[in-house]
C-alpha cells in the first residue's frame, strides 16, 4: 500500500507470505527495505540516511541513471536517484515474469531543468516485485521518445546495498578471473585474481563481461545472497572502509562493517537507444541459508 515514510515522503509497502515485505519510496524510485519471511532486513540502510531532497537516501537500491559515476556532465549516478517517481497506472504489458508477484509500477519522466543538462525524451518504467518466496525482482525499462529522430546514450546501475554481518567474513563469488576497472587507480584495468573475493579494505571496482548469477556468502548468517542480472554485463564491488567511510557525511563511521555494494550495472560500454528502442535491466535478488564456512 502507499504511505508516508520518513519525513513523509510517499512510500509504497509490498507484502507477501508470513513476513515478506519490500519498500520502495517515490523519491528516487529506491527500494528502501527487503524483508525475510522472519522480518529481518536483507538491504543496508545508513542510520544517517538523510530522507530528503534532493540528496540520495544512502542505502538500499539506489537507482543510477543516465549516468554512473562522475565521469560525465550530470551529477554523480545521473538524476534518477534524486528526482519524484510517479505511480504508472497503465503500464505497457511487463513480462510474464511478474505474474503470480506483488509489484508496483513506477515512472520516471524528464523535467525541464533535466533537460537542461540531458536534453532527451524519454519514459523510464520500474516494476518492483516480490515473489512467494520472498525473492525482489526489479525490471527498468527505458524507451527513447525523442521526437527529432535524436538517439541517446546512458550508463546504468541498480546500486544494491546488501546488509552484511561482518564485511571481514564475506566473500564474493562469481567474479573470479574477470578483468575489472579499479576506480580507485582512475579506472585502470586489471585482472582478479582466481579465487573467491574477500574484503580487508577500501574497494571500488568495476568488473566487466559478469556471469548472469553473482553470489555474496555472509558467514556469520550462514546466508548467501544471489543475485540475477539480464541486460547489465557488469558488476559493481564497493566498500568504502573506515576512512572513506569517515568522509562521507551520510555515512556512520563504523558502518562500512555492515554492508557492500554489488551492483548490477552496464557501465563499460553505454547502452545506446534510437528512437522508439527500449531496453530492459532487470536484477533478481534472493537470500538462502549457506553452509559457507569462512577461509573454505
Ligand atoms: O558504487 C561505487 C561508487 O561509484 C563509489 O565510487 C562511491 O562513490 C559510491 O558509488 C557511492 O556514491 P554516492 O554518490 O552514492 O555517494
Amino acid at each position: 500500500e502507499v504511505c508516508k515514510g520518513i519525513n513523509g515522503l510517499d512510500k509504497v509497502v509490498l507484502r507477501e507470505g508470513r513476513a515478506f515485505s519490500a519498500e520502495v519510496y517515490l523519491y528516487g524510485g529506491q527500494v528502501t527495505s527487503w524483508k525475510n519471511d522472519h522480518g529481518e532486513e536483507l538491504l543496508f540502510m545508513s542510520n544517517k540516511a538523510i530522507f530528503k531532497p534532493p540528496k540520495p537516501i544512502r542505502g538500499g537500491i539506489p537507482i543510477c541513471f543516465p549516468q554512473f559515476g562522475s565521469h560525465g556532465s550530470l551529477e554523480q549516478h545521473g538524476f534518477a536517484r534524486n528526482r519524484f517517481w510517479s505511480i504508472d497506472t497503465d503500464p505497457p504489458p511487463f513480462p510474464t515474469a511478474s505474474i503470480n508477484k506483488t509489484f508496483i509500477d513506477l515512472i520516471l519522466r524528464p523535467s525541464e531543468e533535466d533537460a537542461k543538462h540531458w536534453p532527451h525524451s524519454y519514459e523510464f518504467r520500474l516494476r518492483v516485485a516480490l515473489g512467494p518466496s520472498g525473492d525482489l525482482m526489479l525490471t527498468s525499462r527505458i524507451r527513447n521518445t525523442n521526437p527529432d529522430g535524436k538517439p541517446f546514450s546512458f550508463t546504468f546501475a541498480y546500486h544494491t546495498y546488501f546488509s552484511v554481518s561482518d564485511i571481514s567474513e564475506v566473500r564474493v563469488e562469481g567474479l573470479e578471473t574477470l578483468d575489472y576497472l579499479d576506480n580507485m587507480l582512475e579506472r585502470e584495468r586489471f585482472t582478479e585474481q582466481g579465487d573467491a573475493i574477500t574484503f580487508e579494505s577500501e574497494v571500488d571496482k568495476i568488473y566487466l563481461s559478469t556471469p548472469t548469477k553473482i553470489a555474496v556468502l555472509d558467514h556469520e548468517k550462514k546466508r548467501t545472497f544471489v543475485m540475477r542480472k539480464d541486460g547489465l554485463p557488469d558488476a559493481v564491488v564497493w566498500n568504502p572502509w573506515d576512512k572513506k567511510a569517515k568522509a562521507i557525511p551520510d555515512f556512520g563511521d563504523d558502518e562500512y562493517k555492515h554492508m557492500l555494494c554489488v551492483e548490477a550495472a552496464a557501465v563499460e560500454k553505454s547502452i545506446t537507444l534510437r528512437p522508439g528502442e527500449e531496453w530492459k535491466g532487470r536484477l533478481e535478488l534472493s537470500a538462502v541459508p549457506s553452509s559457507y564456512c569462512s577461509g573454505q
